[in-house]
């Protein structure tokens, strides 16, 4: 059994994982950033996306808790605001806010939106739904919400609240281990629950008491009293930047870590991603037991050069991951396929393809700002309808990626 093993054995095993997967690792071309909107400054802009259908805008969220609305002319600075509770202040610690937003797939036609924000006394993550205007369709009805779900959150940090609807029309959310530090309530692998878990809701439905439906083929169904129903995969810290690819289906997460490794996740049904039995591929805390059938990342890098030569791939360092998009795009030529991510520390722009259960290509799209040069904290990744992605910094610039001329 592969979970008895011993923390010496799994780094022996890591690293000669590493050893093979360097070998065929091919690298990616180098791109640079623009400011896509240049007349425009976000405050800690966190999610951009178009509505699924029928609408090219961007939809940006605040941290701060408000959605704006960006002109279809991008010289241009008139901005829309769509959705605003700056008034109810979810933004207080540092990882608290309007953290989660994600249009319905028939948004086109219902007009429903979901967003996921904390709220104090007692300080809780709250999934609701609200509906735009039908007399203003740029505006919401505030009064039209309905809350879905209320997490207690017991700590500041690790809220995560990313959220994404799957092909399959339900309804995907992160939620973090709780926070502090090391799971201290060792959240992460208890399956009853909702903290370090990505939950899969069906919005259209109603269970028991509950605001939202379980869909039938959700993989814990049954599975002993208490054990959450609405679990979809477990063993996650703060995972953020929950998408789907557009192309396969396929669920991608990025996973921040805690002192050490940050993680991309390719997440299947029922998955454990291993937090805090692992941090990346590696023993956190005994016994290795303790995670069954850990699933490891994609991808992991380390804090620091102090760590590599425990790494499993060559790779930067950096401190905390930013989840992006898999790229579907048209106007970055080779880069079909290819997974976006970033450091929210470093500021630095990667890129990784995954094919057939291994990474094929890797490499730094944008380094670090150089020294003297502003910081551009990474927080955040956009999709337009055209499937063109987009890097959102606390620098308040939302960027479009170019490739650079030969
Ligand atoms: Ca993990």
């Amino acid at each position: 059994m592969n979970r008895m093993i011993s923390a010496g054995r799994i780094w022996w095993i890591s690293l000669l994982i590493g050893q093979l997967q360097l070998a065929g690792i091919d690298s990616l071309p180098p791109l640079k950033l623009e400011a896509a909107y240049p007349q425009l400054v976000f405050d800690r802009p966190l999610v951009a996306l178009s509505p699924p259908a029928g609408d090219e805008r961007l939809y940006v969220t605040e941290q701060k808790g408000r959605i704006l609305i960006l002109p279809r002319d991008r010289t241009l600075n008139a901005i829309k605001v769509f959705f605003d509770i700056t008034e109810r202040k979810p933004y207080i610690e540092n990882e608290e806010g309007l953290l989660g937003f994600a249009f319905h797939p028939q948004f086109r036609s219902n007009g429903k939106f979901y967003v996921y924000y904390t709220q104090h006394q007692p300080r809780r993550s709250v999934l609701s739904e609200f509906q735009r205007l039908a007399t203003s369709p740029d505006q919401t009805d505030m009064t039209s919400e309905r809350v879905l779900l209320e997490i207690p959150q017991p700590y500041g940090n690790h809220n995560s609240g990313s959220l994404a609807f799957g092909p399959d029309g339900h309804l995907y959310v992160g939620l973090g281990d709780g926070g502090s530090a090391n799971d201290p309530h060792d959240n992460a692998q208890n399956l009853r629950s909702l903290l370090g878990k990505i939950l899969r809701l069906d919005v259209n439905e109603r269970s028991g008491s509950r605001g939202y439906g379980i869909p039938q083929d959700n993989p814990f169904i049954g599975q002993g009293a208490g054990v959450r129903p609405e679990i979809w995969a477990f063993g996650f810290r703060n995972p953020w930047g929950l998408s789907f690819d557009s192309l396969t289906g396929g669920l991608w997460v990025a996973d921040v870590g805690q002192n050490r490794w940050e993680e991309i996740n390719y997440v299947i049904r029922g998955g454990n991603y291993g937090w805090n039995t692992y941090e990346g591929f590696h023993l956190f805390k005994e016994p290795a037991s303790a995670a069954v059938n850990t699933i490891f990342p994609v991808i992991e890098y380390p804090h620091s050069q102090q760590f590599a030569e425990q790494a499993v791939f060559a790779h930067d360092p950096g401190l905390s991951v930013t989840g992006g998009h898999l790229y579907r795009g048209q106007r970055l030529r080779g880069f079909q396929g290819v997974y976006f991510y970033g450091d929210f520390a470093t500021g630095a722009l990667w890129g990784l393809r995954f094919e057939n259960g291994k990474v094929t290509h890797q490499g730094t799209l944008v380094p670090p700002p150089g020294a003297g040069q502003p910081v551009r904290n990474i927080s955040g990744f956009g999709r337009d309808a055209a499937g063109e992605i987009y890097v959102l910094a606390f620098d308040g610039i939302i960027y479009g990626l170019h490739p650079i001329p030969e």
